[in-house]
């Protein structure tokens, strides 16, 4: 039997629902690579995230429909207090730097910190190298952020939200090893994983609403 909600959306056409947190410094692209990821389109220009915007999509992962809920976060310092609030429930980080500027790559370790004090300890972290398109301005390279990863035992990838090169793929590598856990642990994720939800016509898409209405948007 299929359940719908306020927002008109049929629930019982995923199995697995994943919130995902987008991290990283102001400018690096956070906002570019949800647009690219939910409507494949590009924004030229920087419209600074204010406090916390949300969107989503639904991937088939291994033969199970995965809904993919993003909360992309305001890079700006000033908005830390409100975004600090949705780490706790993601089950998916990403940690965006851009390829043309070292200081964000500088500043990766930190956002880390963030997500290891106020994240579930299960969440799985993708570092993603943005503006891949350019190469000629590049100053961080793929091995460098490719040895950070691999010290911090995260996923990397090098993605372009202008090209859209890696976006889908960043997404769907991250759920992979969500849904792999998930499947090999045998375990229930209605029951022992807060942050994993299976369809049931819970009241997610109400709980987004009132996330909105406190935020700021
Ligand atoms: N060339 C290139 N430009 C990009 C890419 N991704 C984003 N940009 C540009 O970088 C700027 C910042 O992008 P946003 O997505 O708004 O940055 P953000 O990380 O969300 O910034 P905050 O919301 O302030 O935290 C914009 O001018 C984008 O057009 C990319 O992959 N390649
Ligand atoms: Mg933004």
């Amino acid at each position: 039997m299929s359940s719908s909600n306020p927002l008109g959306e049929d629930k019982s056409k995923y199995d697995y629902m994943f919130r995902y947190i987008i991290v990283g410094d102001s400018n690096v692209g956070k906002s570019c690579l949800l647009l690219q990821f939910t409507d494949n389109k590009f924004r030229q220009n920087h419209e600074a995230t204010i406090g916390v915007e949300f969107g989503g999509k639904t991937l088939e992962i291994k033969n199970k429909n995965v809904k993919i809920q993003i909360w992309d976060t305001a890079g700006q310092e000033v908005y830390q207090a409100i975004t600090r609030g949705y780490y706790k429930g993601a089950t998916g980080a990403f940690v965006v730097y851009d390829i043309t500027r070292k200081e964000t790559f500088e500043h990766v370790e930190k956002w880390l910190e963030d997500v290891r004090t106020n994240a579930s300890k299960d969440i799985q972290v993708i570092l993603i190298g943005n503006k891949k398109d350019l190469e000629s301005e590049r100053v961080v390279s793929f091995d460098d952020g490719s040895s950070l990863a691999e010290k911090h035992n995260i996923l990397f990838l090098e993605t372009s939200a202008k090209t859209a090169f890696n976006v889908q793929e960043a997404f769907i590598k991250s759920a992979e090893k969500i849904l792999e856990g998930i499947l090999k642990s045998g375990v229930d994720p209605n029951k022992n994983n807060q942050n994993v939800k299976i369809s049931s016509g819970d009241d997610d898409d109400d709980e987004i609403k009132e996330k909105k209405k406190k935020c700021c948007l």
